[in-house]
């Protein structure tokens, strides 16, 4: 108890050298052992942070907005390891201005962030709500004022519980809100924003959503996910053909989250399970977007995809995307498992692999993954450009004298970037590489628990503090 005061107090002294990082530290010492710089990604490399609205904006139910599919789950007894909820979260609703100059300050050009729809039209469809699209006007020129590019994703999984309580996307109608809602999105921000993404993640919405009910809306088995599947493939396409239109000189892209998938052991039955999990983690999103179908040849139950599927449906499946979002952090390593019915394998824990280092979120540390996950997407004849829309790790932080020492995140950044470079050093058009992320925050069924920040967050307080990885890229990158 009396450490935790003390803590609390050096934190609290800290919060002006948050603000002012130049008057805290001088080089961070670890960039002297690294053998490439800042120089070698080129010069026209973005380099940026993702974010995503529920995770951080909280203001959960002010100026008109209503409730989302996250709304409802984490306030729902049991949905929350923690208990906790996003009504507050790092209230970035009434901190970005603060938050984009924290920013700015770790000489960042890239602010990725995403729209809430319940915040811009509160009943799913129908009346905008105008409080709402002031917010992210406000949002996006204040990162034009600082020199920071808004790249603006339309749905990172927040859907309005209005339209969940008509089946979410289980319900075909689906496209037709998601389509009004990528109608308004681009209409009202395509002057600003240049650069747009439709979805975060489609396969991990959809099978921690509507598969394995871990993620709101807390849905289980086949018959949720396979229309879902179908639909948010319809979505995808669709949104970004409304972008085009409506903003003919944006980059469109759209992101994965993705990861290099190993068998266990090199028994056929372990390469048959990785097979299938490779369809499901990788494939099964981003194969229709290129106009190649389904890959139902490798994982036979998405044959049953056709139930859902109506005449003309394939041809839209696809769309000509500029560039592809790879979000990956760890890797998967399978094994055949003879009690899982529909997969037939199973995930090894790191923990059972005799794995050297984990994360707090119990994913391996393996650097060469997002190297082999980036080929593994290049080497798709439609795919014109990456850019990593997503990469980091979770460590528990301490703050020490007003200073969080997170030399473990530093590490791994490194070692992970230095993969990323490999790929484009070996011919990979990769354009950009986002961090995740700038603020701890809220991370779904964990709660606030696993922190992924470049800058710690007090959630008592709302204090921000830089830690020394937030440090590290500023001198990088400076
Ligand atoms: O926090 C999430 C984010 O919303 C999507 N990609 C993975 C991150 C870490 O789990």
């Amino acid at each position: 108890m009396e450490r935790r005061k003390v803590l609390r107090l050096f934190l609290a002294s800290s919060v002006a050298a948050a603000i002012s990082p130049n008057l805290v530290f001088g080089k961070i010492p670890f960039q002297q052992h690294l053998d490439f710089s800042q120089l070698d990604f080129g010069p026209d490399f973005k380099w940026g942070v993702a974010t995503s609205a529920f995770q951080i904006e909280g203001a959960h139910d002010l100026d008109g907005k209503s409730a989302s599919i996250w709304d409802t789950f984490s306030h729902e007894k049991g949905n929350i390891k923690t208990g906790e909820n996003g009504d507050v979260a790092c209230d970035f609703y009434h901190s970005y201005e603060q938050d984009l100059d924290l920013l700015k300050s770790l000489n960042m050009t890239v602010f990725r962030f995403s729209i809430s729809w319940c915040r811009v039209l509160p009943n799913g469809t129908g009346e905008p709500n105008q409080k709402g699209i002031d917010f992210y006007h406000r949002v996006i020129d204040a990162c034009l004022e600082r020199g920071l590019e808004p790249w603006l994703t339309l749905y990172h999984w927040d859907l309005p519980q209005v339209l969940q309580d008509q089946g979410g996307w289980k319900n075909r109608d689906s496209l037709a809100w998601f389509s009004e809602y990528a109608e308004l999105v681009s209409k009202n921000f395509g002057d600003k924003v240049k650069n747009w993404m439709v979805f975060n993640e489609p396969s991990a919405f959809t099978a921690l959503g509507y598969l394995i009910g871990y993620h709101a809306p807390g849905l289980k088995g086949f018959k949720n996910f396979l229309p879902t599947v179908h639909h948010v493939c319809l979505a995808q396409a669709e949104g970004g053909r409304i972008i085009r239109k409506n903003v003919p000189t944006a980059q469109i892209g759209t992101t994965y989250s993705c990861a290099h998938v190993d068998y266990y052991t090199s028994e056929k039955h372990d390469k048959k399970s990785a097979e299938r999990w490779d369809v499901l983690l990788n494939r099964l999103f981003i194969e229709p977007a290129l106009g190649m179908g389904y890959p139902t040849a490798s994982f036979p139950i998405l044959k049953k995809l056709e139930a859902y599927i109506k005449p003309g449906d394939l041809e839209k499946l696809s769309f000509d995307f500029d560039f592809i979002g790879i979000q990956n952090y760890t890797r998967e390593v399978v094994k055949k498992m003879g009690l899982i019915p529909i997969m037939k394998g199973l995930e090894i824990k790191p923990e059972k692999r005799n794995v050297q280092e984990i994360t707090s979120m119990g994913w391996e540390v393996y650097p060469e993954g997002i190297y082999q996950i980036i080929k593994q997407f290049a080497a798709y004849p439609g795919v014109k450009k990456i850019i990593v829309t997503e990469n980091g790790c979770a460590f528990p932080d301490e703050v020490i004298t007003g200073k969080i020492h997170d030399l473990k995140r530093i590490d791994y950044y490194q070692r992970y970037l230095k993969q990323v470079l490999r790929a484009k050093q070996e011919g990979v058009n990769i354009g950009g590489y986002f961090c995740w992320t700038l603020l701890d925050n809220f991370e779904w069924s964990e709660g606030f628990y696993h922190r992924f920040g470049l800058v710690h967050v007090d959630f008592k307080t709302q204090k921000r503090l830089i830690k020394d990885s937030g440090y590290w890229f500023r001198d990088f990158l400076g």
